[in-house]
């Protein structure tokens, strides 16, 4: 429900939370529930579920597994809640956390379609002051942006966008009734994991798709299905295990990574592991030798497996050639994972466009017009990814003390102490922010631990009657070294056109802003800080 909008005084509350999706539901329910705060949670969608109520293209689903891409605060949530796949598709997750805001009466703290143009730091005060867009006001000693790391659609400055005579839409700003793609001429741009999930279902549906590619991906088959009984027993009883796997591993996954290296087996050992690897399908295809992330030569029989599929499942090999990724190693971006994309390319109705060879030029009424020629299509749809991490933060216009602007400090890159707080931005915590480990973790269990500790954070400065929390600029700095030292120990800063270093997005500084560190590392550092009475934070 969308509160009256009315001019006027602003309204109090101990904190704000920006955003209602996985992060900000679980932030409400500990800040209320368990501190007792007067809380107001500011989204700016009609309805909550962050990423999942704006991505809904064909073939949005999940790339982490349904029984743990999910919450695990609650022993009775995952009793009563039954997943149906391996892989969650977009709307039962939003039914999902509808049932969650439910179950836990958040509704009646969260203000749908309101979206933040600002907020403020007032030193005297102590106080942040949030504007909508419509000009209502907000105050609260805590504000908590809950964003979301994948929030801000990249739509590409193409020249000639506003001439198509046809219909275009971003993946990341799908319209609610679907898009009906019958007898229609789709061109889709892009090839990263929301591109390789949509390319197969936009093929079913449409007359003809052309897929635009700009760089040749790995993908690994995800091998969705049913969840079926036995295997949901199964998840049930060992639930409590799973979830201190998925909290004990590196990236949230409860999988384990093998403990041999590439070079520990022969090539016939190796090319069986990976091909059941392949067979199992999904993300911890990754963690089929130990070595695959860490070491260029290992990495490389991984990359080479993946092509040798690509060559064995696309009939033409002009085609596969132009499909195999040879610019970077394989999970040095994000991999993407999906069902048939591969062999979608041997259907009749679809043609790969390499814009290595020939870059799109211009869009033009009649559709997109290539180096080499024009490409008549009905619809576009751009899976062309967001400005990831720093852009729904920046785009809340965030001030600190002494007006000092986030976009300033960020000119150069993202700063910040454990991706948690930013010096000159006193009682602000980033929930998965950049230098945090986010995007390269399982998303729930990322956003599990950053919620619980800005609540611990919070109870200890109410308990002690503090109440201001600020990070020191030497201990930002310190981190900053961290974040590269941690990236660099692994080979993910080597694909020059990823996200994570913004790449993608014209102008953006080039900085590897997650943090590689691995997720249960960085949750024993932050567990230590907080034991150091918030060592590197200044409390006041
Ligand atoms: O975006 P991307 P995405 N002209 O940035 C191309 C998460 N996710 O939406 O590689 C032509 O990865 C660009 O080309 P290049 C996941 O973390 C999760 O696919 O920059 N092409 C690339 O091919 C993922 O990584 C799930 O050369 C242009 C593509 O567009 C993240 O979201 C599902 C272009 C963008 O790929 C983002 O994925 C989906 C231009 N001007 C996504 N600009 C689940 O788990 C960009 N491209 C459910």
């Amino acid at each position: 429900m969308t509160d009256s909008i009315e001019a006027g005084p602003a309204r109090r509350y101990d904190a704000i939370i920006v955003g209602a999706g996985f992060s900000g539901l679980y932030q409400l329910h500990l800040l209320r529930d368990r501190l007792g705060l007067s809380v107001r949670v500011l989204e700016a969608a009609d309805g909550i579920g962050g990423t999942w109520y704006w991505n809904r293209y064909p073939g949005a689903r999940c790339d982490s597994e349904s029984y743990y891409y999910s919450y695990s605060f609650s022993r009775e949530l995952e009793e009563e809640w039954d997943w149906t796949e391996r892989y969650p598709e977009h709307g039962e997750i939003r039914r999902y956390l509808d049932h969650v805001a439910d179950r836990f009466d958040l509704r009646r703290d969260i203000q749908l379609g309101t979206r933040v143009a600002g907020a403020a730091y007032d030193e005297d005060a102590n106080r942040w002051t949030v504007t909508t867009e419509t000009g209502e006001r907000f105050e609260a000693q805590f504000l908590i942006t809950a964003v979301g790391c994948l929030s801000s659609a990249n739509v590409p400055a193409i020249p000639g966008l506003e001439s198509f005579s046809g219909a275009w839409y971003h993946t990341g700003r799908w319209p609610h009734d679907g898009v009906d793609f019958s007898g229609k001429r789709v061109g889709l741009i892009g090839t990263g994991s929301t591109g390789i999930q949509a390319a197969p279902v936009l093929a079913a549906e449409a007359a003809h798709l052309t897929v635009f590619q700009r760089t040749a991906n790995y993908s690994v088959p995800a091998r969705n299905g049913p969840m079926d009984d036995g295997f949901k027993t199964w998840v049930r009883e060992n639930s409590a295990e799973l979830r201190a796997k998925a909290r004990a591993a590196p990236n949230g996954h409860p999988f384990d990574f093998s403990d041999r290296s590439v070079f520990d087996v022969s090539p016939q050992e190796r090319r069986a592991i990976y091909e059941a690897a392949w067979e199992r399908g999904g993300l911890r295809f990754r963690a089929a030798f130990r070595d695959i992330m860490l070491d260029q030569e290992a990495n490389e029989t991984a990359s080479e497996f993946i092509r040798a599929k690509i060559r064995s499942i696309v009939e033409d090999p002009a085609v596969a050639e132009a499909l195999t990724p040879r610019d970077h190693l394989f999970a040095t971006k994000r991999p993407p994972i999906d069902t048939h994309y591969f062999e979608t390319f041997n259907r009749s109705n679809v043609r790969l466009v390499d814009l290595k060879t020939t870059p799109i030029a211009a869009i033009v009424p009649e559709g997109v017009r290539t180096a080499d020629a024009t490409y008549p299509l009905d619809v576009i749809v751009f899976a062309t990814g967001f400005d990831a991490l720093t852009g729904p933060l920046l785009a809340l216009d965030i001030r600190g003390r002494n007006g000092l602007a986030l976009k300033d400090v960020w000119a150069d890159g993202p700063t910040s102490y454990l991706g948690l707080q930013v010096p000159g931005f006193p009682n602000l915590f980033t929930m998965t922010g950049p230098g945090s480990p986010s995007v390269l973790t399982n998303m729930p269990v990322a956003i599990e631990q950053h919620a619980e500790w800005i609540a611990d954070c919070i109870g200890h400065l109410r308990e002690r009657g503090l109440d201001r929390i600020e990070a020191r600029p030497d201990a930002a700095e310190s981190w900053g070294v961290e974040v590269d030292r941690a990236a660099s120990a692994t080979l993910l800063p080597m694909a020059s056109s990823s996200w994570y270093l913004g790449a993608n997005v014209p102008g953006k500084p080039r900085v590897f802003m997650p943090y590689a560190g691995g997720m249960a590392h960085y949750r024993g550092l932050c567990e230590r800080v907080a034991a150091e009475n918030y060592d590197g934070f200044a409390l006041s």
